[in-house]
């Protein structure tokens, strides 16, 4: 399991002591080694923290180095990946893994007196992202640097990431994230490859001397972007690649008038403006807002990006003329991440035509050439379209590209396909063209899936209804261009860095590199009913459920005991994905206890980790009752601890890598349909959990690699769900039929879990009635409860549960991300590898 070894870092244990000590007396100026230090205290282990970091970084920029130089001499076809959203999470552990130097570093640390794990803990998250995009970006820069691709993530150097969370009496608080508030090791600024992008203003058709006219921008205002690049470190791989994340400034030079002219603090206050583009990341998901500062954010940050792949190009081969078209596109990839990126077709556009004097033709065949776009949500709130008049205002010339596009796209392709056809027309517009009173708007799907040459879903049913629910004519124009590429996670953070305990009997039943070659993993399943094997694994996650148990009690006051169920519910708060439901089922719980006490249950503790978007209402209502139900049940000694519910505060990366491991049960419970695929199920899966859920996203998939038996199947189906929406769902049916329904939903209206305060959970009731359900929770209820009920008895049996723990983790080969990153390769981006070997 060792690194090969050309890979082999040439650091030994004397080497990396006296690099980090030099760290922190220089470069952090530090006197604590010179003085008697108390080694508990925050401060010495933060300073060691940092010096460790430093020492590492000396290891990785060479790494990084040697391979801008290895995959510019190869002249190899590279990949830039362009997300609003990264979720890194912590990087040193992750680093050490990756680079065979976590063992070292422990023994080194452990001289100096610390556990490098307790070090490790005092680095920030990087949140620079919401929930599931984000964190697949993350995993996809992880695999393209192990599998030794030519690779750059581009992203927005947020000052601030996503929020930090806090309950005050059970509802959420939020408080500005401050990653960088001492400093990142991690960054290097790289101010060399600063770019001033132009916004505002106005445009003239300019006369040419054949007749023609020209559109000329003269732009109102210029932004600066300088780059923070952090190096994405491979697990055993000669690899280390950049993600470059952008940071807006003020363009100086536009200030020195104000400033000769007296106006200093003018001058200033510009700095001040400029800054609050990549101030802070939007925390919503699922529900595009329509700001214009986030419209800024976005186009800056494809501006910037694009010119910097130009750039890179140029440096590289020379000149970019359109002679040169089939060679960038043969050199260049692009993919976005959802419709957040559009903007970035639409500057190349304007870059090719207006700066490199490509004619429309060429310009538009080398875009299509280059664009991907990844589509990862069907839900109608979350298609981003934004107001014609606001493109209008901030990029006047890029409107007239896009009305370019369009006009050229309907009169030629539609068309073609369907003649004089206006309902077609209308509908594949980039334009929609509102109408009784709604503005003009961009349908920013439209544009990417016009200029990609291939479109994906991101697991199969999801791809699925991409082709037919979503863009069934665009399917039929382009039969080859819509596609699926499956999901996955990274086995390096998300089992070999998070879960040491299971990584090291892994490493004793499995002779191969288990972590490059997830589907090894299988092996195990011939021990699957071994008594002794059974023993070990549980035993571990028996271990993991104490450590849980500890970070439990300190983060809430609660008390759980390791022997109970684990049952894991962590995801971003939402309707769709139907915590509600959870808490109703806890509640029925609940009240089945407190009628008979003697109830056959065996004790499981149900944990919530869950942010909500700051400004969903009944997201917000539903953290609240969880909350409240959890402090009456938590303290009623009536039911003799066989039921406790938490809601962990703050759920982040770092908190997930604590609580997956420690998970029995895997809740992925939203309505069919709606989750496009879902990673923590992955995750949690690899670890050993076992999940219920619905036939909805990755959970088919991993039905189907797992089979039956092993997994807990409930609810509706996606033609099930599309059968009661047509034939009208009444959720008030199944309350006056179900006599538990109706008694749980009524006890939401007194005042028992909100003592004084009757009618602070109706909301929730409310929303599943009047408000209709529209996620069917009332509808999958009963399945639910019943997969619930047979879920406890299995786990009593427990060789049966040992089995099924097992064979999770032995079959979730297929969702390595570097399955889905060979996916991608072979269907998409078509690169070949370059290592060192
Ligand atoms: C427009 C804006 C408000 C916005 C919309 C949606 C911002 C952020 C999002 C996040 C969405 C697109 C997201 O995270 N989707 C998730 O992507 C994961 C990775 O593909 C999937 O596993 C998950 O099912 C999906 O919800």
């Amino acid at each position: 399991n060792s690194n090969t070894s050309s890979n082999k870092n040439t650091l030994d244990s004397a080497m990396l002591k006296v690099r980090i000590e030099h760290h922190l007396s220089h470069t952090l100026g530090d006197i604590i080694i010179n003085n008697v230090i108390d080694k508990q205290c925050t401060e010495t282990k933060k300073a060691y923290w940092h010096a460790t970091s430093l020492a590492l970084n000396e290891v990785i920029t060479e790494k990084l180095n040697q391979s801008q130089l290895r995959q510019s001499q190869s002249a190899c076809k590279s990949v830039n990946y362009l997300s609003l959203e990264y979720l890194m999470g912590r990087l040193l552990s992750n680093n050490l893994h990756n680079l065979d130097l976590y063992t070292i570093t422990e023994k080194v640390l452990k001289s100096l007196g610390f556990e490098l794990a307790d070090l490790c803990e005092q680095g920030a998250d990087l949140a620079l992202g919401n929930g599931g995009l984000g964190r697949l970006a993350a995993c996809f820069l992880d695999s393209l640097a192990t599998l030794d691709y030519n690779a750059m993530g581009y992203g927005i150097h947020y000052q601030h990431g996503l929020f930090k969370q806090h309950f005050a009496d059970g509802h959420q608080v939020e408080t500005p994230d401050m990653w960088r508030e001492f400093g990142s090791p991690w960054e290097i600024c790289r101010p060399e490859s600063t770019q001033l992008i132009p916004l505002y203003g106005h445009i003239e058709e300019v006369p040419q001397a054949d007749g023609s006219t020209e559109t000329k921008w003269t732009a109102g205002k210029t932004l600066k972007g300088v780059p923070y690049d952090i190096p994405i470190v491979g697990y055993n791989s000669s690899t280390v690649n950049a993600l470059r994340l952008w940071q807006c400034r003020a363009d100086s030079a536009f200030d020195w008038d104000k400033f000769n002219n007296g106006d200093y603090l003018m001058a200033l206050e510009q700095q001040v403006h400029a800054e609050i583009v990549s101030k802070v990341l939007y925390p919503n998901d699922e529900h595009a807002a329509g700001q214009e500062l986030r419209f800024i954010q976005q186009y800056f940050f494809c501006a910037c990006s694009v010119r910097d792949i130009i750039k890179r190009y140029q440096a590289q081969y020379g000149a970019l003329t359109p002679a040169q078209s089939e060679h960038f596109s043969s050199k260049v990839a692009i993919q976005l991440n959802d419709t957040h990126p559009t903007i970035a077709i639409l500057e190349l556009m304007r870059l090719l035509l207006d700066e490199f004097q490509f004619q429309w033709q060429d310009a538009w065949q080398l875009a299509r050439k280059v664009f991907a776009y990844t589509n990862h949500t069907l839900l109608p709130e979350a298609l981003e379209k934004w107001p014609v008049k606001l493109f209008e205002r901030v990029l006047p010339r890029h409107l007239t590209i896009l009305y370019r596009i369009n006009e050229a796209f309907l009169n030629e392709e539609v068309n073609a396909m369907w003649p004089n056809n206006d309902n077609m027309r209308r509908a594949l517009s980039i334009i929609d063209e509102g109408g009784e009173g709604n503005e003009r708007k961009v349908r920013m799907a439209h544009l990417c899936v016009i200029a990609s040459h291939k479109v994906n879903g991101v697991a199969q049913v999801h791809s699925d209804l991409v082709k037919s629910d979503l863009f069934p004519e665009f399917n039929q124009l382009w039969p080859k261009k819509l596609t699926n590429v499956t999901n996955g996670i990274t086995p390096r953070r998300w089992l070999k860095a998070c879960n040491p305990l299971l990584s090291a009997l892994l490493d004793s039943e499995i002779n191969a590199d288990w972590a490059k070659e997830l589907t090894q993993l299988s092996l195990l399943s011939n021990k699957a009913d071994n008594a002794d094997f059974q023993q070990q694994f549980m035993q571990i996650k028996h271990q993991n459920k104490v450590a849980l148990t500890k970070e439990i009690k300190a983060l809430t006051g609660i008390t759980v005991s390791p022997d109970a169920i684990f049952d894991v519910q962590i995801k971003r708060l939402h309707e769709y994905k139907r915590q509600h439901l959870n808490l109703l089922h806890i509640i029925a719980l609940y009240r089945r206890l407190l009628a008979d006490p003697a109830m056959e249950m065996y004790p499981q503790v149900f944990i919530f980790g869950a942010k909500a978007a700051p400004g969903y209402k009944l997201a917000k209502d539903i953290i609240f009752a969880i909350n409240k139900v959890a402090d009456k049940i938590n303290n009623d000694t009536r039911i003799h601890d066989k039921l406790k519910v938490v809601f962990l505060p703050n759920y982040r990366v770092s908190l997930a890598e604590k609580i997956i491991p420690a998970a029995d049960v895997s809740e992925q419970i939203s309505t069919a349909g709606k989750e496009a695929s879902g990673t923590g199920n992955m995750k949690l899966a690899l670890n050993g959990a076992v999940t219920i859920g619905t036939l909805d996203g990755a959970n088919i998939e991993i039905a189907e690699e797992v089979g039956n038996d092993n997994i807990f199947i409930c609810g509706l189906t996606v033609d099930e769900v599309k059968a009661l929406d047509q034939n009208g769902y009444n959720p008030t049916d199944y309350y006056h039929n179900n006599e538990e329904i109706k008694a749980c939903l009524d006890w939401l209206d007194s005042d028992y879990f909100t003592p004084g305060h009757a009618g602070a959970l109706s909301p929730i009731k409310e929303s599943l009635l009047a408000g209709g359900d529209p996620y069917k929770v009332l509808a999958d209820f009963q399945s639910y409860s019943d997969a619930q009920n047979k879920l406890n008895v299995a786990y009593q049996d427990k060789k049966r549960w040992a089995r099924m723990a097992i064979l999770n983790t032995a079959l979730m080969g297929k969702f390595n991300s570097d399955r889905s990153i060979e996916d991608y390769i072979a269907n998409i981006w078509q690169l070949t590898p370059v290592s060192a070997n």
